[in-house]
C-alpha cells in the first residue's frame, strides 16, 4: 500500500503529508498522483517527476511542468476514492482532497456527503428532484444508502424510537447555503413518517412554513428568501412514532427592516409609492411569482384556521405599515412639528382605527406628568420620525408573533403526547457585509452559540468521554471558540454587558459606546477597536467589521407609554391585543432579552441527541453548477470539518453503555440465559460476531466501537429477527 510508505500520520495512521525523502521516491517510482499548490493558491492534480533538496519537478495533468518547494505538495488519492460518500474514507486527508472529493461529487448533482457523523450539504442552487414521495419510501426502505437529508431524520427517528430520548437536527451555515430549504427536507420527511400515510400533516408542515416565511423573510444580497428570524421546530411524537403535535419557538426577529430598508379597501399603491419599500430599490425578483405566493399565503392562513375577518385584519396593518412609513414632517410656526397633512396619515388613521388627529398627536407630542397635571411636550422631528418608526416596527413584530401564537394553537392537534420530540434548528446564518450593524451582531452572536454547541458535542465531550473511561487516545485540536463567546457574555466587561450599560446612561452616544469597547477590550485576541465608532470582532468564521452607529437606540427598543396608550385607544382589535400585552416594567434591552431567549434553546438542545448538518454555499451568485473552491475551503475551515473527519476515523464514533449494549444485542446469543452481567454478555456477542478486537474498546462502563461496526452488528440482527418473525408465520400457519 503506499500509505506505508509515508511518515507523517495522524493518531489513527492516516497519512495527509509527504515528508520524507523515502515517501517522495516511493511516488516517484510509483508514479502516484499528487496535489501540487498553484501560485494562486488551487491545487491541481500531478505526478512527480524529480526532488533534489526542498524542491520537487511535477507534471500536472494539463501538460505543464513546474519546480516548487515540498511543502506545496501533498499525496492524492487513488482513483478507486474518487468520490467517496464519507470524507472518512478517504485514504490521504487533506484539504485539496476533500475540495476535490465534493466538487466531483457535486458536479455530478450529489450535493449531499458525510464527514463522519455530520451531514455536508452543498446548496445546489436548483431543482434536483431528489425529495419526491417516492425518495421518502425509498429512503425509508434503505434501498438507497447515500447521504441525504432524509437519511438524517430517518436516523434521528430510529435513535428516537430505540433509545427513547430526544433528538435535534441541528442546520447551520453562512447565510444563502441553504439551511432553511434542508429545514424543511428534514420536516417533510418526518411528517410523512409520522403522519402514517395521512397528507394532512405533511400539507399543514408545508403551509405554516409558507406563512412564516411570507411575513419573517426578507431578500438581502445574500440570499432573495433569508430568514430573518430564528426557529426551532419541535415535533412530538406519541410512543408508537405517530406525530401528535408541534411547536415553533422564534428567536428574535429582525423587525427593524421593516422600516429600515427595506385593494382598494386597503387604500393600496404601487410599490414605488412607499418610502419603506422603495428604499430596497428591488421591486420584484426573477422567478419570484408574488401573485402566485400570495395566493398560496390566503391558503396556508385558511389552512391554520385564521378566518376571513383576520386575515383582513392582518392586511390592513400590513397596509397601515407602508402608509405609517409614508408620513412626513414639516416643522411649522414656533418650531412646532407638524405631520404633512396628506392622503398617508388619513389612509394610515383610518386602517388603524383611529382619527387622523388622534394619530398627529400620538406621532408629535408627548404627554408628561408633572404633579397633578399632564403637560404636553412638543417632539423634535428626529424624535417624531423615531416615533412612527417604532409604532410601525412595533406592529410588525407584533403581527409575527400573533401569527406565531396562531399556528402554535393549530398545530397543538389537542392529542396528549407521550413519547418524544425531534426538534430542528434553523437560524439566520453567519453575516458579512461592507457594513454591519446592530442585526449583524446579535445574529453573529447567535451563530458563535451554535459553533460551540457543534464543538462541544464533536470534540470537546467525546474526548473527554475516552479520558473518563481510559480509553487510549491522542488528542485532536480543533478550533476553539470559546475565546470569542467570553469577549460577548463576560460579565461586566462582555460586548453585551457594556452595551446594556451604556444603554443606560442618559448621555450617552454610540461613540462613547465605541470608545468604552476599546478602553475595556482592547487587548483582548477576539477584538480589535478600529477609528470612530467601528470595532472588529473576530468570529469562528472571519473577522467582522461592525459600526455601532445606532447601536444604543436599537438596544433600548423604547416603546413609550404614549405610543402603547395610543394604539390602546385605537378600535382595531389586533391593535388593543397587542398594547394590553406589551408591559413596560418587564422590557429588558434586546440583547438581555436575545441572550436569554438564546441560552433558552441550547439549554432545550443540551437535553437532545444533536445530529449536525453543515450547508455550504458553493458560489455567491446563486447560480447552480459553480463551484468556487476558496469559497468552499473557507467554510469547511470554519466548521472544522477536517478535523471532524479526524476524530471520528481515529476514534470510536459509537458508544453504548453495557446494559444498552448486552440489551439489545444479547438475544442473538445461544448461551445468554447462563450470563447475568451486561460485560460478560458484550464480550460474549462481540466474539461470537468475530468483531476484530482493534475494532473495539471495553471501556469501564461503555463499550466503544469503531466506524462501521455498529452497522454490521444491526445488519446481523435484523436477519436474526426476520428469521424469528418468519419462524413464527410459519408456526401459526402451521396452528391455523
Ligand atoms: P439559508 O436559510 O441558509 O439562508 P436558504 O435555505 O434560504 O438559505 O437557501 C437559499 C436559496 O438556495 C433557496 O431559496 C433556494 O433557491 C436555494 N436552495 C437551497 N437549498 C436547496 C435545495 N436543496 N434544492 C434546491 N435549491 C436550494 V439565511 O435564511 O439567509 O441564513 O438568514
Ligand atoms: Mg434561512
Amino acid at each position: 500500500s503506499p500509505y506505508v510508505a509515508l511518515s507523517s500520520s495522524d493518531s489513527s495512521g492516516n497519512v495527509w503529508e509527504l515528508e520524507s525523502d523515502d515517501c517522495i521516491s516511493y511516488f516517484i517510482k510509483k508514479k502516484l498522483r499528487v496535489w501540487c499548490r498553484q501560485p494562486r493558491g488551487q491545487w491541481e492534480l500531478g505526478v512527480i517527476q524529480s526532488a533534489s533538496g526542498e524542491e520537487a519537478s511535477v507534471s500536472l495533468t494539463n501538460g505543464n511542468v513546474m519546480t516548487v518547494d515540498r511543502s506545496e505538495i501533498l499525496p492524492a488519492n487513488p482513483d478507486v476514492l474518487e468520490g467517496v460518500d464519507d470524507l472518512v474514507k478517504l485514504g490521504y486527508l487533506n484539504e485539496p482532497s476533500v475540495l476535490h472529493n465534493l466538487k466531483l461529487r457535486y458536479s455530478q448533482g450529489m450535493i449531499y456527503s458525510k464527514a463522519g457523523p455530520i451531514l455536508i450539504a452543498l446548496n445546489p442552487f436548483k431543482d434536483l428532484q431528489m425529495y419526491g414521495n417516492d425518495y421518502v419510501s425509498a429512503c425509508r426502505q434503505r434501498s438507497v444508502d447515500s447521504p441525504h437529508v432524509c437519511a438524517v431524520a430517518d436516523a434521528a427517528y430510529n435513535k428516537m424510537m430505540r433509545d427513547e430520548v430526544n433528538q435535534s437536527i441541528i442546520i447551520s451555515g453562512e447565510s444563502g447555503s441553504g439551511k432553511t430549504e434542508t429545514a424543511k427536507i428534514a420536516l417533510q420527511y418526518l411528517a410523512a413518517l409520522g403522519g402514517g400515510g395521512n397528507c394532512a400533516i405533511e400539507n399543514e408542515f408545508l403551509q405554516i412554513n409558507r406563512i412564516l416565511e411570507a411575513f419573517g423573510n426578507a431578500k438581502t444580497s445574500r440570499n432573495n428568501n433569508s430568514s430573518r428570524f430564528g426557529k426551532l421546530i419541535e415535533i412530538h411524537f406519541g410512543c408508537m412514532g405517530k406525530i401528535c403535535g408541534a411547536k415553533i419557538q422564534t428567536l428574535l426577529l429582525e423587525k427593524s427592516r421593516v422600516v429600515q430598508v427595506a385593494s382598494e379597501k386597503l387604500n393600496l399603491r404601487a410599490v414605488n409609492e412607499y418610502k419603506y419599500l422603495v428604499q430596497s430599490d428591488c421591486m420584484s425578483i426573477d422567478g419570484v411569482d408574488d401573485s402566485k405566493n400570495f395566493h398560496q399565503l390566503m391558503e396556508a392562513l385558511d389552512a391554520v384556521r385564521i378566518c376571513k375577518e383576520e386575515r383582513e385584519l392582518i392586511f390592513k396593518l400590513l397596509a397601515a405599515i407602508l402608509w405609517l412609513g409614508n408620513i412626513s414632517f414639516q416643522v411649522g410656526r414656533g418650531d412646532h412639528i407638524e405631520v404633512v397633512d396628506d392622503e398617508a396619515v388619513t389612509s394610515a388613521a383610518q386602517l388603524m382605527g383611529c382619527s387622523t388627529q388622534e394619530l398627529v398627536t400620538a406621532l408629535c407630542s408627548n404627554k408628561i406628568q408633572a404633579d397633578e397635571d399632564t403637560i404636553t411636550k412638543n417632539l423634535t422631528l428626529r424624535q417624531a420620525i423615531e416615533r412612527r418608526d417604532a409604532i410601525a416596527t412595533f406592529v410588525y413584530a407584533n403581527l409575527f408573533d400573533w401569527l406565531l401564537d396562531q399556528v402554535n394553537n393549530s398545530l397543538e392537534m389537542g392529542k396528549k403526547c407521550t413519547g418524544k420530540s425531534i426538534s430542528i434548528l434553523d437560524l439566520y446564518g453567519f453575516q458579512t457585509f461592507q457594513k454591519n450593524g446592530f442585526e449583524q451582531f446579535y445574529i453573529n452572536y447567535a451563530n458563535e452559540r451554535i459553533q460551540q454547541h457543534f464543538n462541544r458535542h464533536l470534540f470537546k465531550l467525546e474526548q473527554e468521554d475516552y479520558e473518563l473511561d481510559g480509553v487510549d487516545w491522542t488528542k485532536v485540536d480543533f478550533e476553539d471558540n470559546q475565546g470569542c463567546l467570553d469577549l460577548f457574555e463576560k460579565k461586566p466587561v462582555g460586548l453585551l454587558s457594556l452595551l446594556d450599560e451604556e444603554s443606560n446612561l442618559p448621555k450617552a452616544s454610540d461613540l462613547t459606546f465605541a470608545t468604552k469597547l476599546k478602553h475595556h477590550l482592547d487587548p483582548n485576541p477576539c477584538f480589535r477597536g478600529e477609528r470612530g465608532r467601528a470595532f472588529r470582532v473576530c468570529h469562528y468564521a472571519g473577522e467582522v467589521l461592525y459600526d455601532t452607529n445606532d447601536f444604543l437606540e436599537k438596544n433600548r427598543d423604547t416603546m413609550s407609554s404614549d405610543s402603547i396608550q395610543f394604539l390602546s385607544s385605537c378600535n382595531c382589535e389586533l391593535l388593543q391585543l397587542f398594547s394590553k400585552m406589551f408591559n413596560q416594567s418587564q422590557q429588558q434591552s434586546v440583547a438581555t432579552k436575545f441572550k436569554v431567549q438564546l441560552f433558552k434553546l441550547i439549554h432545550q438542545l443540551e437535553g437532545t441527541t444533536p445530529h449536525f448538518i453543515r450547508c455550504i454555499m458553493p458560489n455567491t451568485k446563486h447560480l447552480p453548477g459553480i463551484y468556487d473552491e476558496g469559497l468552499v475551503l473557507q467554510q469547511l475551515r470554519c466548521c472544522g470539518v477536517l478535523e471532524v473527519v479526524r476524530l471520528s476515523r481515529a476514534g470510536y464514533p459509537t458508544r453504548m453503555t453495557h446494559q444498552e449494549f448486552s440489551r439489545r444485542y444479547g438475544f442473538m446469543l445461544s448461551e445468554a440465559n447462563e450470563l447475568h452481567d451486561p460485560l460478560s454478555i458484550s464480550v460474549a456477542v462481540l466474539q461470537k460476531f468475530n468483531i476484530p478486537s482493534e475494532m473495539y474498546h471495553l471501556g469501564i462502563t461503555k463499550l466503544y466501537l469503531r466506524a462501521g461496526q455498529i452497522e454490521a452488528l444491526e445488519n446481523k440482527r435484523k436477519q436474526i429477527l426476520q428469521g424469528i418473525l418468519w419462524i413464527q408465520k410459519c408456526f401459526r400457519g402451521y396452528q391455523a
